[in-house]
């Protein structure tokens, strides 16, 4: 039997930190290879092997899954959504480049399995607000969403067409606090918790009724996890799957944050990322994923507050 050998790209960023020690745990250290562009994060190191790579180079990536027998691959790099308006064209190359050049590694190699994520960005402000289907509308209008739809038309394609393996989530907003976050429209229900404990006070570039879809990290972790632990026969989307755990505006976590820090206060300055946030959902149905491979979240605004708020 082929031994489970598997490599993450972008393993020092806001999800792969994570998500490299919760593989390292199941795999075995040895057998997963962490890799990104920048230097590794002091919460892998001595955890396991790190190699520096730019999943841009095809080549070297190619190199890399030959010489280390890799058979699954967690593509984790991508430009996000605010970052990504400031220069579309590189966020577009970066994005749709770095799945192809997994994906057609993936063909070529015969590999297991492949995990590429997406976004609720996907959706615009055609698709319905509130309780999102699966299928529905969807026009995205930053350059962001753009590139994770034609990613998910991509992974279905491959899927398809050449028996590829490849899975993938919609993730929601994520909150977690080990690894710092990398330039979303999300991130400011992190800031206000780092802002909360050193300055009691924040200034949210979001308005105070803007509602979006979050996650608790832990919650996403084990999602990513579930999903490519499930039987294929289960999968029946090869895009890209809805995923819900909690829906909030700042003024509801501002007021989460206040049973915790009493002296706390918010005040409200939107920005650019304002407009991104309107064109996004509220919430999200993802009854799909809960009945195909039984996804069910645990983390609802106040115990995730909780958390942050005791371990920051
Ligand atoms: P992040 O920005 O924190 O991390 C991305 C990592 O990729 C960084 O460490 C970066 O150095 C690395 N990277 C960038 N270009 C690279 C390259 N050319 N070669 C190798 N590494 C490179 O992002 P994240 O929040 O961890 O997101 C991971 C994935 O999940 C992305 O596809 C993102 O779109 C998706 N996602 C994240 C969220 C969220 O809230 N964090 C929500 C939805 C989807
Ligand atoms: C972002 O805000 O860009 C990300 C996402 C929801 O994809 N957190």
């Amino acid at each position: 039997m082929k031994k489970d050998k598997i490599l993450l790209i972008g393993a020092c960023g806001q999800i792969g930190v994570e998500l490299t020690l919760a593989l390292r745990k199941m795999y075995g250290d040895a057998n997963v290879l962490a890799s990104d562009l920048r230097e590794e994060h002091d919460l892998l190191k001595g955890t396991g092997p790190y190699v520096s790579l730019d999943v841009m180079n095809k080549e070297m990536l190619h190199v890399l899954v030959i010489r280390h027998n890799i058979t699954q691959i967690y593509l984790l790099a991508a430009i996000l959504s605010a970052t990504g308006e400031k220069n579309p064209l590189l966020a577009w190359h970066i994005n749709m480049q770095s799945l192809l050049n997994v994906l057609d590694i993936a063909k070529e190699e015969n590999l297991d399995k492949i995990y590429w994520p997406s976004s609720i960005a996907v959706f615009g402000p055609n698709s319905p607000a509130m309780d999102t289907p699966q299928h529905t509308i969807i026009e995205p209008t930053t350059i962001y969403g753009i590139s994770k739809f034609a990613g998910e038309r991509w992974c279905e394609y491959y899927n398809h067409r050449f028996g590829v393996d490849v899975r993938s989530l919609r993730y929601p907003g994520l909150i977690s606090y080990k690894s710092a976050p990398g330039g979303g429209t999300t991130d400011y229900a992190i800031e206000i918790f780092h802002e909360a404990k050193e300055h009691k006070k924040y200034t949210s570039f979001l308005a105070e009724n803007t509602y979006l879809p979050m996650m608790y990290m832990p919650d996403a972790i084990r999602a990513t996890i579930e999903l490519m632990e499930s039987d294929a026969s289960k999968i029946s989307v090869r895009s890209a799957y809805n995923l819900s755990g909690m829906s909030f505006s700042p003024k509801e976590i501002a007021a989460e944050i206040k049973q915790h820090i009493p002296a706390f206060t918010i005040a409200y300055e939107p920005d650019y990322r304002q407009q991104i946030a309107d064109g996004w959902p509220d919430s999200i149905d993802d009854s799909l994923a809960r009945n195909d491979w039984g996804w069910k979240h645990e983390f609802d605004l106040s115990k995730m507050t909780a958390d942050m708020l005791a371990n920051i």
